[in-house]
């Protein structure tokens, strides 16, 4: 009795604990069954919420980068790629003259489309990746108002938002600039200037830039105006006055 008690106590022990051990690994599987299940509902509703989330194009922001006219713009995003390659912007359905790509930031001189009397025009720019439309964004292209102006010393050419804001010098050059005017698509601006010694009919890009002689002549060459005298060589040869009208301004 005495040798059946102490086993009887340990029997009984290891049927105590086998059955708290059973208990112990049913509370620990149930434990078990409801993480995984926790989980579970996480995952699904993670992948719903990812299956119903609209999917569009990637947002792009389309900033001016000139404070005269929109002459030149960044277009802000990601996903563009390092390098150009097959890729381009277009306003409007016009392709933009890209100056800087990057992967998050392209630099574009804007096509400024046709701005009937000179107002802005909604336009919608697209970003074109490998041949692949891939993003779009909305803009408004303003054309500025050109003006002469001798606050420099010397008549120049400026330009301005229709505010009156962001006024910049075109022409930067001691000599006489003056008589701008726009061509039909806003791209370029023909002037005259004497900085070559005698009066010469110019044009430049619409940010001033490639500012190049179209008539280089010794003598004297400037627009046709009502009221004042031709050049000595005919006009009506002259690219530029293909975008400058021969009722234009008058003042000298
Ligand atoms: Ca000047
Ligand atoms: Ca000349």
């Amino acid at each position: 009795m005495l040798i059946l008690g102490p086993f009887t106590y340990t029997f009984l022990l290891w049927y105590c604990k086998s059955e708290w051990m059973e208990v112990a690994k049913e509370v620990e599987m149930k434990k078990r069954v409801a993480l995984c299940g926790a989980v579970v509902i996480v995952l699904l509703l993670l992948a719903g919420c990812a299956l119903f989330q609209p999917v569009g194009p990637p947002l792009i922001t389309v900033i001016p980068t000139s404070g005269a006219v929109h002459t030149s713009a960044n277009v802000l995003g990601s996903g563009f790629g390092e390098t150009q390659g097959a890729s381009s912007v277009t306003f409007h359905g016009v392709q933009a003259a890209v100056l800087l790509w990057s992967n998050t930031s392209i630099t574009v001189r804007v096509p400024v489309i046709a701005t009937p009397n000179g107002s802005p025009t909604a336009t919608s720019v697209r970003v074109i990746v490998a041949g692949t439309p891939f993003a779009s964004a909305q803009f408004t292209v303003v054309r500025g108002i050109l003006f002469e102006t001798n606050r420099d010393g010397n008549s120049e050419i400026y330009v301005m938002n229709p505010d009156g804001s962001g006024q910049t010098n075109l022409t930067n050059n001691p000599a006489w600039d003056s008589f701008p005017c726009w061509s039909p698509d806003g791209t370029e601006i023909a002037f005259e200037s004497t900085r070559d010694g005698n009066n010469e009919i110019y044009v430049m890009d619409a940010d001033g830039s490639d500012q190049t002689n179209l008539t280089n002549h010794p003598d004297g060459d400037w627009f046709s105006r009502a009221g004042r005298p031709t050049g000595q060589r005919s006009p009506s040869r002259l690219t530029a006055m293909a975008v400058c009208p021969s009722s234009g301004p008058s003042h000298r």
